[in-house]
């Protein structure tokens, strides 16, 4: 048992008493990064497959409205809060989602139902309801799908799966898997999404068992292999209402609660922590760094750097932050190379996805096929735009890694070295190694994560606030509404369908002409997000880089003006001084140990880990 939190406040109250307000900000900001971590889990399903019910069932609480003649027409985002509320937001002018108002949780039925509030078009609604599954920063999202799965919220859900952390798909248990929810969870899948697949409505299906098996060898055959749980969200209810424990178990709900928590929920916090622990250590460093020169000031036993050098290291650190340092030149030229790859990419795909429509349409007939060719256009679309954001995520980590190297070459021999290796993957194990100037032995060095550099960076995240989204508070799943937003609105094959009857060849190039012209509205609107996304991730690396070398030049600072006043001390003063100083270091070094046992406990916490079953640490 770990308490991250008070390490962190620990390690923040060392920084005030060092007068470094800029270590305890830094310390601040992790630790808001970490209570703030929201994971994603959207939930996805054909039309009244039982989705809204599974989520109340989930979460205990009727969050969702469910009806047999109402249809869930809006994304709803679940989370928790001591106090149940609900608000909407509105539609913008390009269908994005804009702060609303708060409503009564009540008149949500009513509203899903009329669509619009206060003279005011709604584009989605967020709950907060008490609720222990969600009380980890488990997010909910649920999902409209009006049109089944090739409807254009279905297709956004599919472009905006790089923003979540898992997808809940719901099928329930009346028929085996269709061709359209196969070819849903292919897409899904192929975008790196984990993917928990739910049978629903188990009760009122006796068969539902065979039809578990057939699904099961349907996954198999498309190379799919997610979790399949069976679920009756009825059964669920009966089971709170008569305390029948039995029943709660038949009903899959806690199976699929503790599912979501090991293996979706868990692993999130545990990558969150770990960049806390990274921030940590590197105020630590920071810290110690100054310690130990300071004590060797003050002490003749003791060797530290001399003033000059200390001189030396100041300078450094400011030429770093100089206009004309090499790293910046890195990150632009890393950054353009990303914003034209990216282009490039969403361009060059959506172009082969139009040539490939086009011979589909030639070769096949659009009249009779309609729905199965629209459906494969936007699909196709939507993993671009998926693929196109994994890109700016992946190759952002990329340049974070160079220009983290960069600073790692250009600090190396000055009082505290940048130097951090970052891994690929956020529960990889590395060492993070900070090289005092003074020493500092094997001991030191702590397993931490990516994203310690950088004050976990997440290159994601920031699209939401350049998409314009940042309506505080009202629209809790903010990225994944701005891609809705701006899918949601583009169409395909609708206008075809309401005219269809020219010659075939006439109506051949009508529908090449409306693929063209939504791929084209795709490449526009996306194009300007994803520029949003590689702005977002320079502004990231160079705030990051600048105040790891503003907190450098601090360090260097003081322990050359702590090394100058030494000169001037009396004997006495040195010696109360000396003994200060170690008893600080000692805080310091205990602080680090405790750091460390932080990220191992973390790293055994997580499924599958070998430390998973063992007691140690
Ligand atoms: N018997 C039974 N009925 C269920 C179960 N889950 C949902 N239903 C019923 O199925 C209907 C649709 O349920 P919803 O939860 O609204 O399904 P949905 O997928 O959210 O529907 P849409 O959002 O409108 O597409 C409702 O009448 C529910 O009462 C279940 O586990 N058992
Ligand atoms: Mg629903």
């Amino acid at each position: 048992m770990t308490d991250l939190r008070g390490t962190i406040r620990a390690t923040a109250d060392i920084a005030a008493r060092r007068g470094r307000a800029d270590l305890v900000e830094r310390l601040e900001r992790a630790q808001q990064h970490r209570s703030d971590g929201t994971t994603r889990v959207v939930v996805v399903g054909d039309f009244k497959s039982g989705k809204s019910s599974l989520v109340n069932a989930l979460v205990g609480v009727t969050a969702c409205p469910v009806d047999d003649d109402l249809a869930t027409a809006l994304i709803t985002s679940v989370r928790h809060a001591a106090e149940p509320h609900a608000s909407v937001a509105y539609k913008g002018e390009q269908g994005e989602p804009v702060a609303g108002a708060a409503v009564a949780l009540d008149e949500l039925a009513d509203l899903v139902d009329q669509g619009h509030h206060a003279g005011h078009a709604l584009a989605s609604i967020a709950v907060g309801v008490p609720s222990p599954l969600l009380a980890g920063g488990l997010e909910l999202i649920d999902t409209p799908v009006l049109g089944g799965l090739d409807s254009p919220e279905a297709v956004a859900t599919l472009m905006g799966l790089p923003f979540v952390d898992a997808l809940l798909f719901v099928s329930d248990a009346s028929q085996e898997y269709t061709a359209p929810e196969l070819s849903y969870l292919r897409h899904a899948a192929a975008a790196g999404t984990e993917v928990v697949c739910v049978m629903s409505k188990i009760d009122l299906h006796p068969e539902w068992r065979r039809i578990l098996e057939i699904d099961r060898s349907h996954l198999r055959a498309a190379g799919l292999d997610p979790p399949l749980v069976a679920t009756s969200s009825r059964l669920h209810d009966l089971a709170v209402t008569y305390g029948n424990d039995a029943y709660a178990v038949e009903s899959g709900v806690p199976a699929l609660r503790e599912h979501l928590v090991t293996n979706v929920v868990i692993p999130a916090n545990a990558g969150r922590d770990q960049a806390a622990v990274a921030e940590v250590v590197g105020v630590l460093d920071q810290l110690e760094s100054v310690l130990r020169a300071e004590q060797a000031a003050l002490s003749t036993d003791i060797n530290g750097p001399s003033v000059d050098e200390l001189r030396v290291s100041t300078q450094r650190a400011t030429d770093l932050l100089a206009e004309s340092a090499r790293w910046r030149q890195l990150l632009s030229d890393g950054i353009e190379d990303l914003r034209n790859d990216v282009r490039h990419e969403l361009s060059l795909r959506l172009r082969e996805l139009g040539h490939a429509a086009a011979e589909m349409v030639d070769n096949g007939d659009p009249v009779a096929l309609e729905q199965e060719y629209s459906t494969w256009v936007s699909r196709g679309a939507a993993a671009v735009v998926s693929d196109c954001f994994q890109l700016v995520a992946r190759k952002g980590e990329e340049l974070a890694d160079a220009v983290v190297a960069e600073l790692a070459a250009s600090t190396s021999g000055l009082l505290v070295s940048l130097e951090v290796a970052l891994a690929a993957e956020p529960t990889d194990q590395l060492s993070f190694t900070s090289h005092s100037a003074s020493g500092g032995d094997d001991e030191d060095k702590v397993l931490v994560a990516i994203g310690g550099a950088w004050g976990g960076m997440e290159p994601l995240l920031g699209v939401a606030g350049m998409i314009g989204l940042g309506v505080g508070g009202v629209v809790a799943a903010p990225v994944l509404l701005a891609v809705a937003g701006v899918a949601g609105v583009l169409t395909v094959g609708r206008a075809f369908r309401q005219e269809r009857r020219k010659a075939l060849s006439a109506e051949r190039q009508r529908v090449k002409d409306e693929y063209h012209d939504y791929l084209d509205e795709v490449q526009v609107r996306f194009a300007k997000a994803l520029d949003d996304a590689v702005r977002s991730v320079q502004r990231q690396l160079r705030d990051g880089a600048s105040t790891r070398l503003a907190e450098l030049q601090r360090s260097t600072r003081s322990a050359l003006e702590a090394t100058e006043r030494a000169a001037t001390v009396d004997d006495a003063a040195r010696a109360s001084g000396v003994l200060e100083l170690t008893r600080e270091l000692e805080a310091v070094a205990a602080l680090r140990v405790q750091a460390r046992s932080e990220v191992r406990a973390t790293l055994q916490a997580l499924p599958g880990s070998p430390g998973e079953r063992s007691t140690d640490g």
